[in-house]
């Protein structure tokens, strides 16, 4: 008697992923999948997230799988479908986000020979996968069950790494598509519901040697500062303690998840912005935690500055090829041996206190010139926007200036995570990340982004009333690409510049939201941000707060700030032009 292996095959994966922890699967509208997208939505224990537009569907993943650590399933149908995944793709690789890409496919025997809607889908993705696999449609052979399970725990254990990314799992099915009704192929799963493998991450012990060669290090250079970039995975406390005891500033982006505790400087900068500052606090040496940070100014500043890199996923982080020792491997082991060894040393406190004191007068300067001026400005968004995400609250910001704003002008807090597609720094996929990440948990979800990067990722909107999720998406609309006109093409190529690089849409964005029924608060003072923040937040449900700004005066409002924290310091002119 024949036996359904299709279904048995669709079943016994789903389970063995609900085994290793999968909660989310994203799930795009098409036929060869079919026996996919219905074991998932037959499970009921994994939430099965529906997408029209695939990268949609992939960007939700990447939302999803930042905010959790776990990876979501996505799946799609053959040919262009699988494509449009790609982005997410790059970015989980470079961004090392887990996920587990689901591509259906023709088998092999409708492959290559004008069969409809079918491309080459091995390896699709090149070397931007962590493991890509093909078992071949499913069959009724022996051991059948085993390979599948240990299949799909291993395509879980692989993306969720380290290094966490993606896995291309490409799956061909022979028709028929829905279950047959004959007798399923038998595939069991280990008893008492355990996975087929429980894959446990490397052991990491910190390695006493190294912790001794950074504090000595440490030691020699009194004028040392702790970097902390995305990808940065630290215990704050345990930064906070390495800073004392080695009397060294934090100069944490706000992406690294660092930008709280009493050795923060959250001005830096603005402050290296500031020539005579700059030229006075070069320090001999660098402690990195995860990548460089945002902006070009500090990067270029610290130029040629030996560093010391702690990358918790053992990549290369390093462009500007400062590295003297790269430290692959979990940053809190590390930390707590250097802190160890550090502790008894005398640390001379004079230059951490010169920090802190310059951080005190730039920060009291920044602010009240933010407060001073009631136009909505960028950077008082970025900064009144970060304060007013509720306590345990997710901030996800976008790239362009909204990151870039947010690393200038933010104030440290605590119990706020920040989430940014900075793998690849792409406006794609903006909006989908964001109904990721509120899919993901129920706490507040506010999303700070520019005009263009919103409208790029505009069919993130389809559906998303329904979607019982609360996310707020603060919009910063100057109608184009304000980014741009910080650059030099903005002087250099005045004729082309519009058309090439402002590039205004002109697009009603409350009428855009009104088609998705989204509702749109207009603030037009520059106090008006937060509480319209807060507002829509106390509301719940997905709203839109939008600030329309002029990206000729933002150019102008970034020099001011410049020039306030500069003056307050005493130190020299700003020297913006070094910098973006
Ligand atoms: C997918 C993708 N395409 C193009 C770019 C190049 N790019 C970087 S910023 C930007 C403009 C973004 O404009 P907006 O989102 O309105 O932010 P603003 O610059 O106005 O702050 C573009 C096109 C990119 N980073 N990613
Ligand atoms: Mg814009």
């Amino acid at each position: 008697m024949s036996h359904d292996a299709t279904t048995a095959f669709a079943r016994a994966v789903v389970d063995e992923w609900v085994r290793a922890g999968v909660a989310h699967a994203c799930v795009a509208p098409g036929s060869r999948s079919t026996p996919m997208a219905l074991a998932l939505a037959a499970d009921g224990r994994i939430a099965v997230h529906v997408f029209l537009d695939e990268r949609s569907a992939a960007f939700a993943a990447i939302g999803i799988g930042r905010a959790t650590g776990r990876p979501a399933v996505v799946l799609c149908t053959s040919g262009t479908a699988a494509a449009n995944f790609h982005p997410a793709v790059l970015e989980a690789h470079h961004g090392r986000v887990p996920v587990v890409v689901a591509t259906a496919d023709r088998p092999a025997e409708l492959r290559d020979v004008g069969a409809g809607q079918t491309v080459d889908q091995t390896r699709l993705y090149g070397d931007a996968v962590r493991w890509f696999v093909d078992l071949g449609a499913p069959e009724d052979v022996p051991g059948a069950g085993a390979w599948w399970r240990s299949t799909a725990a291993r395509t879980v254990a692989v993306a969720v790494g380290p290094p966490a990314g993606p896995v291309h799992w490409n799956l061909p099915f022979r028709e028929p598509l829905v279950p047959t009704g004959e007798p399923l192929v038998d595939a069991p799963g280990r008893p008492d519901g355990a996975p087929w493998t429980v894959s446990d991450p490397p052991m990491r012990l910190a390695d006493r040697e190294v912790a001794t060669r950074v504090a000595a290090l440490v030691r020699r250079h009194p004028r040392g500062v702790i970097v902390a970039g995305w990808g940065a995975d630290a215990d704050p406390d345990l930064v906070d303690r390495v800073a004392d005891l080695g009397a060294w500033p934090v100069l944490a982006d706000p992406v690294s998840g660092l930008r709280r505790g009493a050795f923060t400087v959250s001005t830096y900068d603005p402050l290296l912005r500031a020539s005579g500052f700059a030229d006075a606090h070069r320090p001999d040496v660098v402690l990195r935690l995860g990548a460089p940070t945002t902006g070009r100014g500090t990067n270029e500043f610290l130029r040629g500055v030996p560093a010391v890199v702690v990358d918790p996923d053992g990549g290369w982080l390093d462009p500007g090829r400062e590295a003297v020792e790269r430290v692959a491997g979990d940053p809190d082991g590390f930390l707590r041996a250097l802190a160890v060894t550090l502790a008894g040393g005398r640390a001379d406190r004079a230059w951490l206190d010169d920090w802190l004191n310059a951080e005190a007068r730039a920060r009291g300067a920044l602010d009240r010139f933010l407060d001073d001026d009631d136009l909505p400005f960028e950077g008082r968004i970025a900064r009144d926007v970060a304060d007013a995400v509720p306590g345990e609250g997710t901030l996800v910001v976008a790239s362009s200036m909204p990151v870039r704003d947010l690393e200038s002008f933010a104030r440290p807090r605590d119990g706020v995570r920040i989430i940014s597609n900075r793998g690849v720094n792409g406006i794609d996929g903006f909006v989908s990340t964001v109904v990721g990440v509120a899919l993901a948990g129920d706490a507040p979800v506010v999303a700070l982004v520019g005009d263009l990067c919103f409208l790029h990722d505009s069919n993130g909107l389809l559906g998303i009333t329904g979607r019982d999720i609360d996310a707020t998406f603060v919009v910063i609309d100057n109608d184009g690409g304000g980014i741009f006109s910080f650059l030099p093409q903005a002087t250099a190529v005045p004729d082309h510049f519009e058309s090439l690089f402002g590039t205004p849409q002109g697009v009603d964005l409350a009428a855009l939201a009104a088609v998705h029924g989204v509702p749109v608060d207009d603030v037009t003072s520059g106090a008006g941000v937060s509480e319209a923040v807060r507002a829509a937040v106390d509301a719940g449900g997905v709203r839109i707060v939008r600030v329309r700004t002029d990206r000729h005066a933002n150019v102008a409002g970034h020099r001011a700030a410049w020039t306030v924290v500069a003056a307050a310091l005493g130190s020299g002119r700003a020297a913006p032009e070094r910098f973006r």
